[in-house]
């Protein structure tokens, strides 16, 4: 079997890049290891940037979202008490769409397999690269119903399998670096069937640890909780989760929690990693494949649309135009963009984390970086700009 693209993972980052070569008449087939019902249940992010969504809606991926994504234009701070609202919206114009990342893949995987006649195949197992420096690169699979072991050749493999998958680790060691950062915290990763109990996402820095709140839906809400790394989930009880959320998110007129029955509870162990080159010959890497930002500023999602729609229209570009810029400026553009978000979380973890360190120094600063963005209208907008992931040059 022959096939100009194959995609391995069906995740935002895949199935986007499938949309796009389809949506210009490209042949593709996407392996993902679970089934269409999972990936559709998946609870993950949920908090997608303005520039995403506009580029999702430039390629016809946005119909659903933009009638159903809340829109938020704040964001609170808790600390010692007090509530600190800002205003990130009338500050910048710009504001974040509420979706769950579920809901979204659900939308692309329709509209790649239903509409634009994707081939996917769901189930898949032993998932293996071979020829990647050769202009015939080769992937075969398990076929889940048959049993065979199936190889398709392509002209290019989009590696989109996420943090876990097997593309990232068929790069040869000497040619790619991997930088990793270790935050030294554990996020507890809940879902509560509750309606939100504030209007915006809001974060707690208490001495007890981060607290987080965020919408997922009108019916469901996400919190975090920080807990020591490798913490074990059955440590905490319903009863110590919400006695801890109501202890670190606790400030004077907020809301009081609306509790509910937990859903989901992980513990996230709080690291990143960035590989540079995203390419290695004719495997593109896209998403968390080749990059994982801790989910303290609600980045990973967004970065695996950016890969995306990069990867999509350059081979777009190479493979109805000849045309190679894309593809050649491809993984220092995505590199560039990961690393900008990977500081901005590093900055913004050691503001929700100084207070619970235990280091009156870091404490103190941590504060001092908070307080500055409520003094000065500079670095609040550039905050806003960050946090919003608005480019103000390219
Ligand atoms: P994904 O991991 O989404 O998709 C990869 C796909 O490849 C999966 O479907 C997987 O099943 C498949 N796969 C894996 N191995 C394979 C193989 N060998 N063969 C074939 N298929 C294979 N990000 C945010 O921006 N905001 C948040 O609030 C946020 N919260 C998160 C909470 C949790 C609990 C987790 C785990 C992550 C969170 N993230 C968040 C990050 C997350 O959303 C990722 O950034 C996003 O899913 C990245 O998308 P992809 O790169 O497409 O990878």
């Amino acid at each position: 079997q022959r096939v100009p693209v194959v995609v391995v993972g069906a995740g935002p980052a895949g199935l986007t890049v499938g949309n796009i070569l389809r949506a210009a008449g490209i042949d593709c087939l996407v392996l993902e290891t679970e089934t269409r019902a999972f990936i559709e249940r998946r609870p993950r992010a949920g908090v997608i940037e303005e520039w995403a969504v506009r580029g999702l809606e430039r390629r016809g991926l946005a119909r659903v979202l933009l009638e159903r994504a809340q829109r938020h234009t704040a964001f609170e701070f808790r600390f010692a008490g007090e509530r600190h609202r800002f205003e990130y919206t009338a500050l910048t114009g710009s504001h974040h769409y509420i979706y769950p990342q579920q809901f979204l893949v659900t939308d692309l995987v329709r509209e790649y397999a239903d509409v634009r006649g994707g081939r996917i195949r769901f189930g898949v197992r032993g998932v293996r690269l071979r020829g990647l420096e050769s202009d015939r690169p080769s992937v075969s699979y398990v076929c889940p119903d048959s049993g065979e072991r199936r190889v398709v050749q392509a002209a290019f493999v989009a590696g989109c399998d996420g943090a876990r998958g097997v593309t990232r680790a068929v790069l040869p060691s000497g040619r790619v670096r991997t930088a990793r950062h270790d935050y030294g915290v554990g996020w507890l990763a809940l879902l509560a069937e509750a309606p939100p109990s504030s209007d915006c996402v809001v974060f707690g820095m208490h001495p007890s640890g981060v607290a987080g709140h965020m919408a997922r839906s009108p019916e469901v809400t996400r919190y975090y909780l920080q807990c020591p790394p490798g913490d074990d989930p059955d440590n905490w009880s319903h009863d110590r989760i919400w006695t801890q959320l109501r202890r670190r998110l606790a400030a004077s007129g907020a809301r009081p929690l609306v509790e509910g029955r937990l859903i989901e509870k992980r513990v996230l162990d709080m690291h990143g990693y960035v590989v540079e080159p995203m390419v290695c010959g004719r495997l593109f890497l896209a998403g968390d494949a080749a990059h994982l930002t801790a989910p303290i500023a609600a980045k990973g999602l967004n970065l695996a649309l950016h890969d995306a729609f990069l990867l999509g229209d350059a081979l777009v570009a190479h493979l109805s135009r000849g045309d190679d810029t894309g593809l050649s400026g491809y993984s220092a553009a995505c590199v560039a963009q990961a690393w900008d978000y990977q500081e901005f979380s590093q900055w913004l973890a050691e503001l929700y984390h100084g207070t619970a360190s235990g280091d009156p120094y870091r404490a103190g600063a941590a504060v001092a970086r908070m307080r500055r963005l409520f003094t000065s209208a500079v670095a609040a907008t550039a905050f806003a700009e960050q946090y919003l992931g608005i480019r103000t040059s390219g």
